[in-house]
């Protein structure tokens, strides 16, 4: 899709949502803007920002656009301070997300015939719903097994001829491990894709479930206020997110100023959608960071990319005045043999200092080993977080198993300092 194209879309979207929700008729007007001034898609740089908390003040609707009798669904955010976001859903707005998700099990060339396991929530999260109604829509088989449930769970990937697996990566890793538990070898399971989100993982996190499985794991990216999940997909390259041109338009911004930034540089995602009736979010900071890329990808889909979520804004942890990103732990975990790719960082407040400590999974063998061989691999982790993260982090070494399993999205951080 080219520029006027999708200049016209915007400028529909932006006039639509003038004409019919009032938060954007105020929030244009008290920032001196009116629809009719756009004149280029860099012009959109003069609409104000909508931030979640806005959005909150709309519970428990949402930010409507349409009368409340044409919403047919509503689905809700997994946000953990105050009230959720809910957001609101026409029947043109589901059949619209079901194509984009439909879409995007395509570029991971799942199709008619393809057995899906889809563990990922069904309820208020839009993760289970999501992947379901785009799945049927391409006449996949979809086996809607939800959360949970792990012990039923590798009874149907073993018994339905399951070969896509659709949750979260960390609940896939453990899948892999309860798998291998039960004396069958993952690698054995007719299972050969992967469709992984709704948190944050690395490039070694995916080796590490694409060995275990032996399959191919695809990112897929989603936020309930922008839809769900389906937003943005990795094609078989696994080089960024495709995010469909006639969906969104993507602007990376200063997290602080709010300054648009070029492509290339890393900075806090913001979406504004151009599908969506219920309701539509112009320039929605997501707290995403990540960064445009400059070129489109060689594949069928040449829509525009964007870099995979490295982390959240507010999941930047400031210890000692450091930023640190969860990111950043796990890669250099990613590089130590011998643990497992399960851990958690606990950060408190001793006197007046910031102090964290990382807990580390390791592996059944490592854990056989001597004591003097299981402190000297602490300290080596120590030595190597120090060396990335510039502050002094303590890291204890716990037996497989240990740290707690989710069956959506994992806790990685614990934060205890009451700030
Ligand atoms: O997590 C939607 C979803 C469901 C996406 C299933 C993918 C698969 P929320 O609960 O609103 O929606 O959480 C959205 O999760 O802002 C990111 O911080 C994080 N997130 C989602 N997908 C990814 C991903 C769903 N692929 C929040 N990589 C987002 C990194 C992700 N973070």
């Amino acid at each position: 899709m080219n520029d006027a194209q999708r200049l016209s879309l915007l400028k529909r979207t932006l006039s639509y949502c003038y004409d019919h929700a009032p938060h954007y008729r105020q929030a244009f007007t008290a920032a001196g803007f009116h629809p009719d001034a756009l004149r280029s898609l860099e012009d959109l740089a003069h609409v104000p920002f909508l931030r979640k908390a806005e959005l909150r003040s709309y519970y428990p609707t949402g930010i409507l656009a349409v009368d409340k009798r044409r919403v047919v669904r509503y689905h809700a955010s997994s946000g953990t301070t105050g009230s959720p976001t809910v957001v609101s859903y026409t029947k043109a707005d589901i059949a619209t997300w079901a194509s984009m998700v439909a879409d995007c099990l395509r570029l991971a060339g799942v199709g008619e015939g393809s057995v899906i396991q889809n563990s990922y929530g069904y309820g208020l999260f839009t993760g289970g719903l999501g992947l379901h109604y785009g799945a049927e829509l391409l006449g996949a088989s979809v086996v809607p097994t939800s959360g949970g449930n792990t012990a039923r769970q590798v009874k149907i990937l073993q018994d339905f001829g399951v070969d896509v697996l659709c949750c979260t990566p960390s609940y896939a890793l453990y899948l892999s491990e309860v798998v291998a538990e039960s004396g069958i070898d993952p690698k054995e399971l007719p299972l050969s894709v992967g469709i992984f989100g709704a948190e944050p993982w690395s490039d070694s996190m995916r080796r590490r479930i694409e060995d275990a499985f032996d399959i191919k794991a695809y990112d897929i990216y989603g936020m309930s206020e922008l839809g769900g999940p389906g937003v943005g997909m990795e094609c078989a390259g696994q080089d960024g997110l495709h995010i469909w041109d006639d969906k969104y338009l993507v602007e990376v911004v200063d997290p602080e100023t709010g300054e648009v930034l070029g492509e290339g540089e890393k900075g806090e995602i913001v979406f504004t959608s151009l599908w969506k009736e219920a309701c539509p979010v112009i320039r929605f900071r997501t707290g995403d960071i990540s960064h445009l890329y400059d070129s489109r990808c060689g594949c069928d889909a040449s829509d525009q990319r964007i870099g995979r979520i490295v982390g959240r804004t507010d999941d930047m942890l400031i210890v000692r005045g450091v930023n640190v990103f969860p990111s950043q732990i796990e890669h250099v975990l990613s590089k130590i043999q011998g643990v497992s790719g399960h851990y958690q960082i606990y950060v408190e407040r001793k006197g007046a200092l910031d102090d964290m400590e990382v807990y580390v999974e390791v592996t059944g063998e490592l854990f056989n080993d001597s004591m003097g061989e299981i402190i000297e691999l602490q300290r080596a982790i120590e030595h190597e977080m120090y060396a990335v993260l510039n502050i002094k982090v303590r890291v204890r070494l716990v037996e497989p198993g240990k740290i707690p399993r989710s069956e959506g999205k994992a806790q990685r951080i614990i934060d205890r300092r009451m700030l």
